[in-house]
């Protein structure tokens, strides 16, 4: 069954995120859903909140493990001896960046092979970016991201803008 990462950023997480991670602790005997930690990007929520959410929404799946990561995916793939990458994606303008990134990867390391995953058409359109815009202005978000985030998402916009 082997070993699979699903890799993002998950600032926060949304019912999209969810469902791949769902559908692809199905397919592989152990998936590693890996936070990307990157200094140069302002996240709303800090890697161990990012964390902390992530296991509080998939304490249902038992083959999921929550993780971290710095640097090159790649990698972190072949330091957890994951012989795939899951993506996700939700129309053509992913499909571009993820190809590219695909054959990064692919060059990088020969071994690791990318799958990609259509997004369950319920969530085409959901995105961190649009659950971040929709709470900002105090629109609800229920709907879309599981009860954790809903339930932090408010007071920690508050918090950092005020
Ligand atoms: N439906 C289906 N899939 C979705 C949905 C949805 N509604 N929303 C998001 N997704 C997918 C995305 O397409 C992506 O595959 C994944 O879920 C995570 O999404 P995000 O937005 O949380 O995370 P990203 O896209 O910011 O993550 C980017 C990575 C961390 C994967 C990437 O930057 C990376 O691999 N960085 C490490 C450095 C590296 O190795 N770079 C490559 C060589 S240059």
């Amino acid at each position: 069954m082997g070993t699979a990462i699903y890799p993002g950023s998950f600032d926060p997480v949304t019912n999209g995120h969810l469902d791949i991670i769902e559908r692809g602790s199905r397919l592989f005997g152990h998936l590693i859903v890996a936070i990307l930690k990157n200094p140069k990007k302002d996240y709303l929520f800090s890697t161990e909140e990012r964390m902390y959410m992530l296991r509080e929404s998939t304490r249902h799946l038992h083959n999921v493990e929550i993780d971290s990561f710095s640097g090159l995916l790649v990698e972190y793939a072949n330091v957890k001896k994951a012989q795939v990458i899951i993506k996700g994606l939700r129309a053509i303008s992913d499909f571009e960046y993820e190809f590219q990134m695909a054959m990064i990867n692919k060059k990088l390391s020969p071994g690791v092979e990318t799958l990609f995953m259509m997004t369950n058409n319920k969530y085409s359109y959901l995105s961190s970016s649009v659950v971040k815009e929709i709470a900002l202005f105090h629109g609800n978000v229920n709907s879309l991201v599981p009860p954790i985030v809903s339930e932090f998402i408010y007071e920690k916009i508050k918090n950092k803008y005020g």
